[in-house]
């Protein structure tokens, strides 16, 4: 069913992006990324990226549908706010502040990290916990590399994720009404920041990323719930406390800190045995297909569990 690619190939021999969209999808690919400079006036560059071993041959999701149809609640509610909204957001400059229980915290420019750590294309599953689904070709590095140069303590057992707080850049953060407490927070246990799959995505496409992706850095881990996923990351706090993570904060009976993929366990208030996928099947046609445990990576990351009673933790 999935199948590795075998062995990274360089740059050179990506395939085409016309290639790889078909060329229907390229034409309404490009009348995207016309949409997506707009809303990013004049930062949407390419990445060299090489491929990844951990990609799946699924086909992709069209970027106009990895692009307009989005959750990220600092620009709003809706699948098209941040896409609509989120042109006054300056990713550039940026950079990371990453402290806590390491031995060299330090201060990282996004320009520096995209150079000094190789950028691979990284083509994942993507579950929300809302039962939608893609498949996204993100560029990026593991979070790993990250963690390496700062030198976790012994004593550090979680890593706490930060996105930034711009009201005057991000409609949804001013206002009366605040959909959510800011910033928006996350957290992984160590071992699961430091697994191979666990990826810090500067880019889809083979361009930077978004705004309404999570413009400039977001995380990418894909056998949990897309919440996981944090975008515009300005802080990585390694520590020995479990972590908050805005969902469980704000609803703790539906969201958890695990939040691993898991057909088994229904949402309260739905089911989790299968999923829509996006950009497939038009409106009546939107064929649902089964959720897979871990988001069907479970081979990979199923050991990070051992022990653990999957149905309590979600
Ligand atoms: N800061 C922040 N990060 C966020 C969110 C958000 O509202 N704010 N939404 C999450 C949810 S619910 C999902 S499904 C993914 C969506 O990522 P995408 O829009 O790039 O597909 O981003 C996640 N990261
Ligand atoms: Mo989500």
């Amino acid at each position: 069913m999935r199948r590795y690619r075998p062995t990274p190939v360089p740059a050179s021999e990506i395939t085409p992006r016309q290639v790889y969209l078909g060329r229907r999808e390229f034409l309404t690919g490009a009348m995207a990324a016309g949409l997506a400079a707009y809303t990013t006036p004049g930062s949407a560059r390419s990445l060299q990226a090489t491929r990844s071993t951990y990609s799946v041959d699924d086909k992709a999701t069209p970027f106009e549908d990895v692009t307009t149809y989005n959750n990220f609640y600092e620009f709003g509610l809706g699948k098209d706010d941040p896409s609509e909204k989120s042109g006054a957001f300056k990713p550039l400059p940026w950079t990371i502040q990453v402290d806590g229980m390491v031995a060299k915290p330090g201060t990282f420019d996004i320009d520096q990290l995209i150079k000094s750590f190789p950028v691979e294309e990284r083509i994942y599953r993507m579950r929300c916990v809302e039962a939608w689904s893609m498949v996204i070709p993100w560029d990026g590095f593991p979070l790993a590399s990250l963690l390496d140069k700062v030198e976790p303590l012994g004593s550090a057992k979680y890593v706490a994720f930060e996105t930034v707080v711009r009201p005057s850049e991000m409609p949804g953060q001013s206002g009366l009404f605040q959909s959510l407490p800011w910033p928006y927070v996350e957290g992984l246990r160590l071992d699961e920041a430091r697994h191979p799959l666990t990826l810090l995505a500067v880019g889809l496409y083979g361009q930077t990323l978004p705004n309404q992706n999570g413009a400039p850095i977001r995380l990418v881990v894909p056998w949990k719930y897309g919440f996981k996923g944090i975008k515009s990351i300005v802080r990585i706090t390694l520590t020995d406390k479990q972590p908050k993570n805005t969902w469980q904060v704000v609803n703790p009976t539906e969201y958890g800190f695990y939040a691993n993929v898991n057909p088994a366990v229904d949402h309260p208030r739905w089911s989790q045995a299968t999923e829509r996928p996006i950009g497939e099947g038009g409106f009546f046609g939107a064929s649902r297909r089964p959720t897979l445990p871990f988001n069907g990576y479970a081979d990979e990351v199923a050991s990070l569990y051992s022990g653990m009673d999957l149905g309590k933790y979600f």
